[in-house]
């Protein structure tokens, strides 16, 4: 009688126990189904050169010259095409070397309605002086600045046309910077506190909306030549740690590992540095660090060689792959 009792016992154990597994296997496999289908529309790399091809035909795009006038009209039509709202913050802000700069923050602005937000940001002006340069002779030329300005608004240009095509499940705003690059020439004697980054300082200060925010945002600065590696920025891994590992995985994930290098970077003070300190908005900076150069930059960076012929699509494509993935998995 009690051999008989046993056996049941025991078979209702294994099937009340398998009976549990089986709940629990099919409960978390419905549950990942069940998280939203990620359609991730392909970045074109062929796009984002095309546009940063259409800035530098402009010429340097230096603050008070007639090519960065014509060039922010341009940019500003193509902000239009792409998101729901533009917003343009014109304003006067003073360099280092007293010169009054007239200068224009863009805003794009895609689902309005949306709480939740991600900010994507690049400077579109272009440096005035190339102080790096090989040739003393141009150390007070401005430059193209294909990979240094233009290449951050190439890619998101080119990510402004996928939003607005197929929408993500997070609003987007999407700021391109004036005077980033108006910071002191090498060879001053002037002081250099504060100032790169002048039109992200004065957004930081005046955002296009009083309660501006967002969950996280991420700067793109030279973000187009060949051979291009991105280390984590130090002010990025000081203010916006989590930011930088999501964007390092996804890029890992994404066959990407190869660019984005798991080695700490210098700290950069660029537009990032002021929506951190600021707005206290955990921004990452996506910028070519390099070991080998004297700058830490490109071998180009602040010379008149910073033109098209640096920029690589493959570049373009894995850092706009990688932000897409980003902005459409949140
Ligand atoms: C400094 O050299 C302090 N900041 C560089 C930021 C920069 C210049 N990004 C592009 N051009
Ligand atoms: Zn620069």
């Amino acid at each position: 009688m009690i051999r008989k009792h046993i056996p049941f016992f025991l078979i209702f154990l294994m099937l009340s126990c398998s009976g549990a597994i089986e709940t629990g296997n099919n409960r978390y496999n419905a549950e990942t189904k069940q998280e939203k289908p990620v359609i991730v529309p392909v970045f074109d790399p062929d796009s984002a050169y095309h546009f940063i091809a259409q800035q530098v035909a402009f010429g340097p795009r230096v603050p008070n010259t007639e090519a960065h006038r014509q060039a922010g009209l341009w940019l500003a039509g193509q902000l239009e095409r792409f998101a729901d709202t533009v917003y343009i913050q014109q304003t006067r802000v003073r360099a280092y070397n007293g010169t009054v700069l007239n200068i224009k923050n863009m805003i794009g602005v895609f689902q309005p309605e949306s709480r939740r937000r991600i900010l994507l940001c690049a400077h579109w002006d272009s440096r005035p002086y190339a102080d790096y340069d090989p040739d003393p002779e141009k150390h007070y030329t401005p430059i193209d600045g294909a990979n240094d300005g233009a290449s951050g608004v190439g890619v998101l240009l080119e990510i402004a046309r996928l939003i607005s095509e197929e929408a993500p499940g997070t609003g987007i705003d999407i700021i391109f910077f004036d005077a980033e690059d108006y910071g002191r020439h090498r060879f001053s004697q002037l002081p250099e506190d504060d100032s790169w980054a002048l039109g992200a300082q004065y957004w930081a200060r005046n955002p296009h909306r009083p309660d501006y925010n967002a969950r996280f945002g991420i700067l793109l600065d030279m973000v187009g030549a060949s051979g291009a590696t991105f280390r984590r920025e130090a002010y990025s891994m000081l203010y916006a740690p989590n930011v930088v590992r999501k964007v390092w995985d996804t890029a890992h994930r994404l066959g990407y590992g190869h660019l984005f290098l798991n080695t700490d970077g210098s700290f950069i003070v660029d537009d990032h540095y002021y929506i951190n300190r600021i707005r206290n908005i955990p921004t990452i900076n996506i910028i070519h660090q390099d070991d080998s150069t004297l700058h830490g930059f490109f071998p180009e960076w602040h010379t008149t060689g910073d033109n098209m012929d640096v920029i690589d699509r493959y570049t373009l494509q894995a850092v706009g792959e990688t932000v897409m993935k980003v902005i459409y998995g949140e």
